[in-house]
């Protein structure tokens, strides 16, 4: 449906508008009509499978595409949920293993329809994997591996050194952060560290991935070259002193036009420790993944890596990043950077093997920060996992850090039980990128799986709930969206991205993992078009406007590709 609307482009931060008239497809999507909650990308034979009820229901069935009746069942009682703020119930048809195409069906309430099969997951990981090549900056996207979501070569010419613009280099290259046309370090580095410990942990899930990128075949999985087009910018970022750049983005967010319309000068922001000290630990982690694929890239990873760490052994104090005045684009603000430097720390001592770095490691332990966080706020997690991985750790005191995340999952785990969705947050925990807690909450619990398994302990005790938060993020969620576009019957296609808005294309760029609910409502058409009572696991809307809840991101997308992988094998 098209025509013309009055758009008011609001972004991130900025009091800026545009108002221009454009033409643009108009999306008028209904909250969802849907009572009957599943996971939209379908389950395969194997897992858990329920759908999440909202009305009182105690007897359903499960009905294929022909209309025959698979399976039926009584519901469970699911109680007051006071996330949603309904009244559940709960359909398991876990027994239900035969491949097909089904609804699940409570009188006259239908579900989406959804798929048992075996390769159920494979469609939306290769979609949000490949999401990252629809990231790119700096080339043209060609039609043959973009399809209708092609775009011109964006973001080349020099940028100015925001230090001294008499100054200009190239930072060419890279993902684009998200919605907007941003590179940041941090986000870079995190979503990096997703991937790489996704194709540590379940390689053969990653080798059996064709994403139709325009690199030569070779013997390097597809994920690593993705990865690799990240690197290569991310090293551009680096200054001769070790330390690194904390961004390249212009002054203003681009209005919503392609990226290779968006011709603001380009700044290179200052340094920041928190940038710095993640570039030592993502280029010391990628440092040991290509060291089998391409030895030079390897070497020169770890001397990047090194000049980094030195800079910041020179300079222990914390150095933040706050926006120069004036300027509207992504801070990434942090108040410490203790986690940051233990991560690089554990990266470098695992790619060394030199024990001072260990010892940097342990002196940095004891600090106040989560040793399980695996965000770009929160990077701790990394460095806990660098180090069990490392296989340089004493039995004793690898035991101690699996704990960690053992406790953790533990703990994730019964908040999970605590609910009906089988979701891991809390009612409060619902705000600005809420998915990414959840899915990154799903990674410790394959992380916790995998250690217990690696030591020879009891097998996936937590993978079930890793499950749920994969159904929760594809449907089983009181929005009833899918949260992933292009992948569901019910699933986002409005997101706040600039290209997905501008390339007129009605279908959204698949495979883009939305922010999801945030019962803060941080924009203003989010403030204006959710209620104040709205319960927070029903603050969403898909709607482009909304970048406090509709956001896309790298490092949600890499979580995401982290779950996929580990709940394939
Ligand atoms: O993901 C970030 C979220 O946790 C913060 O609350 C929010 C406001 O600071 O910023 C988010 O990151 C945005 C970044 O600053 C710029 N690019 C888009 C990111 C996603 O919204
Ligand atoms: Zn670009």
């Amino acid at each position: 449906m098209e025509y013309r609307f009055q758009i008011m482009l609001y972004t991130n931060g900025s009091e800026s508008m545009n108002n221009d008239e454009i033409e643009v497809p108009r999306p008028e999507r209904l909250e969802s009509a849907c009572h009957i909650f599943v996971n939209q990308a379908g389950y395969q034979p194997w897992d858990e499978k329920y759908a999440i009820l909202s009305f009182p229901a105690s007897f359903y069935t499960v009905v294929d595409e022909h209309g025959r009746i698979c399976f039926s069942g009584s519901t469970t009682y699911g109680g007051f949920d006071r996330g949603s703020g309904e009244v559940l119930y709960k359909a398991d048809f876990s027994t239900l293993r035969l491949p097909g195409k089904y609804h699940v069906q409570c009188g006259n309430e239908f579900s989406m329809s959804f798929m048992i099969e075996d390769r159920a997951y494979k469609n939306c990981f290769d979609k949000c994997m490949k999401a990252f090549y629809y990231q790119r900056c700096g080339c043209e996207l060609e039609s043959r591996y973009a399809g209708e979501w092609k775009h011109g070569k964006c973001h080349c010419s020099p940028a100015l050194l925001l230090d001294n613009t008499r100054i200009k280099l190239d930072v060419s290259g890279g993902w684009h952060d998200a919605g907007d046309y941003g590179r940041y370090v941090t986000a870079a580095a995190t979503a990096l560290a997703h991937l790489f410990y996704g194709w540590k942990m379940f390689p053969d899930i990653f080798r059996q991935q064709n994403l139709n990128i325009p690199e030569k075949p070779s013997d390097m999985p597809d994920v690593l070259l993705e990865c690799r087009y990240e690197l290569e910018w991310l090293l551009k970022m680096q200054r001769v002193d070790g330390s690194v750049w904390h961004k390249a983005t212009t002054f203003k967010h681009a209005p919503f036009v392609m990226p290779e319309q968006d011709k603001d000068p380009m700044y290179v922001m200052p340094i920041s420790s928190s940038a710095t000290a993640d570039f030592a630990a993502v280029t010391a982690l990628a440092s040991t993944i290509y060291k089998e694929y391409d030895s030079d890239l390897s070497a020169w990873l770890l001397r990047c890596s090194r000049a980094a760490w030195d800079w910041l052994e020179k300079n222990p104090q914390f150095v933040g990043f706050q926006n120069p005045k004036g300027c509207d684009t992504g801070v990434y603000g942090e108040h410490s950077d203790r986690d940051n430097r233990f991560w690089a720390a554990a990266e470098l001592f695992n790619a060394t093997g030199d024990t001072s770095f260990f010892s940097r490691a342990m002196e940095l332990l004891p600090e106040e920060f989560s040793k399980t966080a695996l965000g770009f706020a929160s990077v701790g997690g990394f460095g806990t996992l660098s180090l069990i991985l490392s296989g340089r750790m004493s039995p004793q005191f690898g035991e101690l850090l699996q704990k960690t995340f053992v406790t953790r999952a533990e703990e994730l785990a019964d908040v999970c039980r605590s609910n009906a969705w089988g979701v891991s947050l809390s009612p409060e925990q619902y705000v600005w990128g809420s998915n990414m807690a959840v899915l990154t909450n799903g990674m410790t619990f394959l992380i916790a799986d995998h250690l217990e398994k690696r030591s020879g302990g009891r097998e996936q005790r937590f993978r079930r709930f890793a499950s749920m938060q994969l159904d929760y993020l594809l449907g089983t969620n009181p929005t009833g969206y899918s949260f992933v576009t292009g992948i569901g019957e019910f699933c986002v296609n409005y997101p706040h991205h600039r290209p997905a808005f501008a390339d007129g294309v009605e279908e959204c760029i698949p495979g883009l993992v939305s922010g999801g609910p945030n019962s803060r409502r941080e924009d203003p058409y989010a403030k204006e078009m959710i209620p104040d009572d709205t319960p927070p696991m029903k603050c969403f809307s898909d709607n482009m406007e909304c970048y406090s809840l509709n956001e896309v991101t790298i490092y949600w997308n890499s979580a995401a590709v982290f779950l996929l992988a580990g709940l394939q094998e």
